[in-house]
């Protein structure tokens, strides 16, 4: 049996029926809005790794300097057999979690599930060649409803990492979190990464990179409308902009109308105007403090056992169980 697998929990027809769905409505809404989701086809994929490149972007290196520094520990209080990654992307800094939970000894299964396909392919292939022992079961699905994990042998953990999280509004965030719970059994736990409240300029910074790879991020998702519903966005035609909303404690990013703007898509009979200067939320970042976190975790019927941040305190890992 190959130690490879790919599945597509939804079949390509649903996705695209999320994706009329969601603009159809969040186009006609005032404000408009769409969910973040739909920036990562392959081009979004690979722009947003991009992004975690970026010295200004720092919740990438800030995570992997505390997984760095705890992977041991959280495979010995874990002793997981499998590993399951909401939102893996490429994987890459998973590859810390899998080195300790393999040194460990004996299998492991590696369960990423993210809605980029050529992301799970790529990110998959890399990890079987440097694990023996490793056996990787990719899901195609987003993590909006519970996944169908295979049956593999427990202990389980799940990762939920890269401050993914705050793309979800509060109410979103509590059915999220007691869906993971659902899928969690006694002896299995969630390890959360989470971004951190801090300083406004660096959380801008962090989403309006001088080098505009997080402006060409958000236009991106406008040539996916363009391919995907047969829109004529002009994708310049949008400036990028990055807001700190104090009250709700999250970064907002928006594509904002350079001059009146009118663009149709055929695919769902629709014409959307945009007055000069009318703003398109296109992601919501919510930044996060510890209190809170154990709030919404034990809201979910999930207890905070392990909170850890980098030295600079600018992200944290929470390792959580039932
Ligand atoms: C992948 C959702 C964690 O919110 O920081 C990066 C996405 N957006 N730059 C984030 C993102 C703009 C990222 N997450």
């Amino acid at each position: 049996m190959s130690p490879f697998s790919l599945t597509r929990t939804l079949p390509p027809d649903a996705t695209a029926a999320a994706l009329r769905a969601d603009v159809q409505q969040g186009l006609a809404r005032q404000p408009k809005e769409l969910p973040p989701r739909w920036f990562y086809d392959a081009r979004g994929s690979e722009l947003f790794e991009e992004i975690t490149r970026l010295a200004v972007y720092y919740p990438t290196g800030a995570e992997r300097e505390i997984l760095q520094a705890r992977a041991t520990g959280i495979a010995d209080v874990t002793r997981a057999r499998t590993l399951v990654e909401l939102g893996s992307g490429s994987s890459e800094k998973t590859r810390l979690l899998i080195d300790a939970l393999t040194a460990r000894g004996g299998p492991l299964h590696y369960v990423p599930v993210d809605v980029s396909e050529s992301a799970l392919t790529g990110a998959g292939k890399a990890l079987l060649a440097d694990h023996p022992g490793l056996t990787v079961d990719a899901l195609v699905a987003d993590f909006s409803t519970a996944p169908a994990l295979p049956a593999t042998p427990g202990p389980h953990l799940i990762a939920f990492l890269g401050g993914t999280l705050g793309n979800l509004v509060p109410g979103e965030r509590a059915g999220f979190l007691r869906m993971v719970r659902s899928l969690l059994g006694d002896e299995d736990a969630l390890l959360l990464g989470t971004d951190l409240v801090k300083d406004p300029a660096t959380l801008v910074a962090a989403y309006d990179d001088a080098q505009g790879v997080t402006a060409a991020f958000n236009r991106n998702v406008l040539a996916v409308l363009n391919r995907e519903l047969d829109a004529d966005f002009a994708p310049d035609d949008f400036d990028h902009v990055a807001v700190w909303d104090a009250e709700r404690e999250w970064i907002e990013m928006r594509l904002r109308a350079r001059s009146a703007v009118t663009a149709k898509i055929p695919a769902l009979d629709m014409t959307v105007d945009f007055a000069a200067g009318e703003e398109l939320r296109t992601e919501v970042s919510a930044k996060f403090r510890e209190a809170g976190v154990r709030e919404e975790l034990a809201a979910a019927g999930l207890a905070l056992r392990y909170w850890w941040t980098d030295p600079c305190g600018r992200f944290a890992l929470s390792l959580a169980s039932p």
